[in-house]
């Protein structure tokens, strides 16, 4: 019986209080340290529970400086993300150890994550056991076609329902629904509240949420935390909106 650590306890436990959570996913192969304090700024006004940092192509060099940068200057959780092995850091709080179940490439199944594992337990991270799973959001993605593994079809349901559940069987602590970084189109909101209603662990929902009407649309559909990047570093103000979202959202706890 694996124990929670006390990130994973604070999801589940926001989930079982109906209190979704905002993550704001900072790529340190895309955002620049300006960029970055600007965000933080706004950050600091809203509603904001996580700080979520990877990304497809970020060097090892950015991706540590920038946890480091976030631990120094503001009191939020930093969660890895990671987009490959070498996006571990031990000055985070937790790590999603992510297993792309919507694929079918061994490497981000098990692969991976037998290379990583010594070095993850030396981190002494919080590590969560989070199911990955890519849907089809229009257009290629980045993580698409670095994953070498073919999305999820948007219209099959019943397709995301089953790979979420096995999942859930196989004891993955949260499964994460994902367009892809700055995805044409955002996860089907029909799709989420599937997915969402056959599961008991916390579903995060990401990717392609980019107004504050998808990020409701998400919300009300059941997303336990929302994921969003790449519209904050174009419009990091949009945060605002996102966090009055989420603060007028009947059943959050201020
Ligand atoms: C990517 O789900 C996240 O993994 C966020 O996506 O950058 O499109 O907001 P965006």
């Amino acid at each position: 019986m694996m124990h929670p650590g006390i990130h994973l306890q604070t999801i589940q436990t926001a989930r079982e209080q109906g209190r979704p959570m905002l993550a704001v996913l900072i790529d340190p192969g895309k955002m620049k340290r300006d960029a970055l304090q600007e965000l933080l700024r706004i950050a600091a006004q809203c509603a904001v529970d996580f700080f979520f940092v990877g990304g497809s192509t970020s060097r090892p060099d950015a991706f540590a400086s920038t946890v480091s940068f976030l631990k120094e200057v503001q009191p939020k959780p930093v969660i890895l993300f990671p987009g490959n092995e070498l996006q571990i850091s031990a000055e985070a709080d937790a790590l999603l150890l992510l297993s792309l179940i919507s694929g079918r490439n061994p490497e981000l199944l098990i692969g991976k994550h037998v290379a990583a594992a010594p070095a993850l337990v030396r981190s002494g991270l919080e590590i969560i056991p989070t199911g990955y799973l890519l849907v089809e959001s229009g257009k290629l993605t980045s993580v698409a076609y670095m994953s070498h593994t073919l999305p999820l079809p948007r219209d099959k349901n019943e397709i995301a329902v089953a790979t979420a559940l096995a999942g859930q069987l196989l004891g993955l602590q949260l499964m994460y629904l994902e367009a892809g970084s700055g995805a044409e189109l955002p996860v089907p909101v029909e799709m989420i509240r599937a997915v969402r209603a056959a599961l008991n662990v916390p579903l995060i929902v990401g990717g392609g949420i980019t107004s504050k009407e998808k990020f409701k649309n998400a919300l009300q559909a059941g997303a336990d935390l929302l994921g969003v990047g790449n519209a904050l570093e174009q419009h990091p103000s949009l945060l605002l909106e996102f966090s009055d979202c989420l603060l007028e959202h009947p059943v959050r706890i201020r």
